[in-house]
């Protein structure tokens, strides 16, 4: 009984895309999730197979019909939580993919034209996500991110040291910059105290260069770690060996 994703969207084929490759590939190869991507056109009635009109009101672009959506909502619902991506949702945070990812799994709702009725929202009770403040051309890549964001928590498929390391990240920085070989290159040495074998001092390197850069980039996660507030940790996964 794997994490089950269902995706409603006007182009079903742009699924799994990204997610058929790499760790999330690998993933859903291995049967730790599935990925069922239906084509919202299926479920027009009229010989036209229509899905959009006009918006009530005027104004351009076009409107997703809501008996439509219904009917296909209807047919993917089981108690998942249902999602709809949008521009106006509430900005997906880290702390939202983790409770997905404790529940059975997710159907998202991908919008195309200016978006979905506005009733189907409100009767099915969807949850409005966005994924950031700029302008996609639809809701699949949004998916897309969200789902990778959820199939790297899923248990097994990080490797035990990855996990490790989230956790000791989870500190409310950001990172502090890497290097490898060659010690030098084009001219630029790497810090010598990398080089030290002095675990403290490598210790403090790093965290100090991980304030100046929260410091400069992120001014509300430095205001937030300055005043000692610390994000939770996070729970570790039930059943993990
Ligand atoms: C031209 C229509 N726009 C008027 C301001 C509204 C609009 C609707 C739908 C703009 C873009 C989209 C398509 N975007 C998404 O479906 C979407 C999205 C996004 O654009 N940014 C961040 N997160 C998301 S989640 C879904």
């Amino acid at each position: 009984m794997s994490w089950r994703a269902t995706v409603l969207s006007l182009f079903p084929d742009m699924f799994p895309g990204p997610l058929g490759l790499s760790l999330a590939g690998r993933a859903l190869a291995a049967g730790r999730w599935s990925l069922d991507a239906r084509d919202i056109r299926a479920f027009a009635s009229d010989r036209h197979r229509s899905v959009d009109d006009t918006p009530f009101g005027g104004g351009a672009g076009m409107v997703l019909r809501p008996d439509v959506v219904d009917a296909a909502l209807d047919a993917a619902a089981d108690g998942r939580p249902l999602v709809y991506l949008t521009p106006r949702g509430a900005p997906l945070t880290q702390a939202q993919v983790r409770r997905y990812v404790v529940g059975p799994g997710i159907v998202l709702l991908c919008g195309r034209y200016e978006g979905v009725d506005q009733r189907v929202i409100e009767a099915r009770g969807l949850q409005e996500v966005s994924i950031g403040d700029y302008v996609l051309s639809g809701g699949e890549l949004a998916a897309m991110v969200l789902l990778d964001a959820a199939v790297r928590l899923l248990p097994g498929v990080m490797g035990a040291a990855e996990s490790a390391e989230e956790e000791s990240f989870a500190g409310g920085l950001l990172e502090y910059p890497h290097y490898t070989r060659p010690a030098a290159w084009r001219g630029r040495p790497v810090p010598d105290v990398l080089l030290s074998g002095d675990h403290g001092a490598v210790g403090a390197w790093r965290k100090g260069e991980a304030e100046r850069i929260t410091r400069e980039r992120r001014p509300d996660l430095w205001a937030a770690y300055a005043s000692g507030v610390r994000p939770p940790p996070v729970a570790a996964p039930a059943g993990g060996s």
